[in-house]
């Protein structure tokens, strides 16, 4: 096609979007032969270092980036896009309780779930990743009625990598060896990394681990806590493989999952494993056709079930929060 994509990023100057950008413009995002149009999303204070980029994303004369606008106004920002990547957020300072944070977010995405209602294609779909990341979408998906809610997730897509590398490495494997891993819940320390479907080089992945204390001891909390780990490791939190992620979410929902394969996305739920509907909950999903369809008729073990259902409770927790906070 020649009609450039719109692709809107918002913290376009932050540090996951020095890593997103050029792989964007690069073709990566949607295909080597779709042109992408940017639009870049910063706050008044990030406007200077976000034309830096967009200084070097002119200067890869990237043949497939059709233009780049950079804006400090949501409703310009967002009007006609078809891909909105939302990362900037709302860092918690300190001594910030987790009502303030999910409060001062609600600040951010009301009006962007506002701006995407009123100016965004009909084919738009909406990856939020910012963090909160769940709560952050249902709060944009709120203020956006006129858009079907499946059109906003929230990015799980780095827990499920880091579930995907971590049991490679265990086992000796490659990660393409690697199948049907699933994370359910919120992405936050409480969500729930699942191996019991998993297949690696087609044999059950818990016989070729061989070990389930491993699972719960070890691949359990190494997965929910990467991100804390990847701080402690680099001074700064996880950048290009959250970037990675964001581009391999959005380039699976368009152009859809590997048959015999699935990925875990966090999607509005329609009850599906007891998950209360609504809720912007992570299940193993595959996509068809350009739309997410959650992985149905897996058998949920008790160990399973008590941890999905720790996740979700957050997840309501938070939903409660942002509500009383009149967010939603
Ligand atoms: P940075 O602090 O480097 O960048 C954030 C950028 O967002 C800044 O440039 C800031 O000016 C901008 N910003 C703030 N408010 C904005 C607004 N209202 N509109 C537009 N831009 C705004 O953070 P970075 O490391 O890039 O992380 C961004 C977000 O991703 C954080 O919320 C972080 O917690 C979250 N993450 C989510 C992950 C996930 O798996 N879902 C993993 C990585 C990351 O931790």
């Amino acid at each position: 096609s020649t009609t450039p994509v719109t692709v809107t990023v918002t913290g376009a100057a932050g540090q996951i979007g020095y890593a997103l950008l050029f792989r964007i413009a690069s073709g990566q995002l949607l295909g080597a032969d779709v042109p992408v149009k940017l639009n870049l999303l910063e706050i008044p204070q990030g406007m200077k270092a976000a034309e830096g980029t967009a200084m070097e994303l002119d200067d890869c004369a990237f043949p497939l980036l059709a233009g780049i606008d950079i804006h400090d106004d949501a409703a310009a920002a967002f009007d006609g896009v078809n891909v909105g990547l939302l990362v900037g957020a709302r860092p918690r300072g300190a001594g910030m309780e987790r009502g303030d944070l999910l409060a001062a977010n609600g600040g951010i995405f009301g009006p962007q779930g506002a701006a995407i209602n009123a100016g965004a294609a009909d084919d738009v779909r909406i990856l939020v990743v910012g963090n909160p990341a769940n709560t952050n979408a249902l709060i944009a998906s709120a203020h956006a009625p006129d858009v079907p809610a499946e059109r906003f997730n929230a990015m799980m897509r780095l827990d499920h990598n880091r579930a995907l590398a971590q049991l490679a490495a265990k086992t000796g494997s490659s990660v393409a060896e690697v199948k049907r891993v699933a994370i359910w819940g919120n992405h936050s320390a409480k969500q729930y990394p699942d191996i019991a479907h998993a297949t690696i080089a087609g044999r059950p992945a818990p016989e070729v681990v061989g070990d389930s204390a491993w699972v719960t001891d070890t691949f359990i909390p190494t997965v929910a806590k990467r991100g804390a780990a990847i701080i402690e490791a680099r001074g700064a939190s996880s950048a290009a493989s959250a970037a990675n992620a964001a581009i391999e979410h959005v380039h699976d929902w368009v152009n859809g999952t590997p048959e015999g394969d699935w990925t875990s996305v966090a999607m509005p739920s329609d009850g599906s494993y007891g998950v209360p509907e609504g809720l912007i909950s992570s299940f193993p999903a595959v996509s068809r056709d350009g739309r997410w369809e959650i992985v149905q008729g897996l058998d949920i073990a008790a160990d399973a079930r008590a941890g999905i259902d720790v996740s979700v409770a957050e997840l309501a927790e938070e939903r409660d929060a942002v509500k009383e906070f009149g967010l939603l």
